[in-house]
């Protein structure tokens, strides 16, 4: 059955990977399903059509035969439990790669979004050079835990799972604040998922649509 996912026409981050598709490409890459690209404007995303798909006017979309997805953490779950290379065969050892893809999503991409946003958004407030120490932090005490678990191994439970994808594309969002650069594990941790081949691959088929003279 074919599946198609939605993306930005064009990601504001020209090509950077960090827009939600690049996630969903990722895992669709490590199952080794193909798929196929719909491209949507910001204005085509709030129309009723896409709406239909996505409550929210938002991308990555999920559609395959009658099944319509939305949110990357749904999505990849559905790719890693009917496909092989994302889970686990031990029962106890799938849920807990499944805690860590929630772990990604619920504990660690909050502060980080946080910090996006501050960076992003709100630099011309009066109070942002007071706040932004304090996101910082936020990331920082996450940072710094998830190091901590990691410790010296390459992935966070055993093999690569969509808990280490989910993690990674995550972390992966930390990169223009150069926070990861202090925590050599982490970033040692995130070389290590965009060295895959799937990551590789992932990256520039969303490289080609964003920026098509860079990805050759
Ligand atoms: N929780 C949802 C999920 O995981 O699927 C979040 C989906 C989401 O935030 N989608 C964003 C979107 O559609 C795109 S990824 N935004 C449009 C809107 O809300 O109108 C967010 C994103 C955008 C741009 C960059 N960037 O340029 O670096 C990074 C991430």
């Amino acid at each position: 059955m074919t599946i198609t996912i939605t993306a930005f026409e064009r990601s504001p981050d020209g090509g950077k990977g960090l827009a939600r598709d690049t996630r969903v490409r990722w895992a669709l890459e490590e199952v080794g399903q193909p798929y196929t690209v719909r491209l949507v404007s910001f204005a085509a995303m709030k129309e009723p059509a896409h709406l239909a798909l996505h409550p929210f006017g938002q991308m990555p979309t999920y559609q395959e035969g009658d099944l319509a997805l939305f949110e990357t953490g749904a999505i990849v779950l559905h790719l890693a439990e009917r496909h092989v290379g994302l889970l686990p065969d031990d029962a106890n050892a799938r849920a807990r790669a499944i805690a860590w893809m929630f772990a990604a999503l619920n504990t660690v991409e909050p502060p980080i979004l946080e910090l996006a946003t501050a960076r992003l958004f709100e630099r011309d407030r009066p109070w942002h050079t007071e706040r932004l120490p304090l996101v910082e932090d936020r990331v920082r005490q996450r940072l710094d835990q998830l190091s901590d678990r990691l410790g010296d191994a390459d992935w966070l439970d055993g093999a690569f799972s969509a808990g280490d994808l989910m993690m990674v594309s995550v972390l992966l969002r930390l990169k223009p604040s150069g926070m990861l650069d202090g925590h050599p594990k982490l970033a040692a941790y995130v070389a290590r998922g965009e060295a895959r081949p799937a990551y590789k691959r992932a990256f520039a088929a969303q490289l080609a649509v964003n920026n098509p003279q860079v990805a050759g």
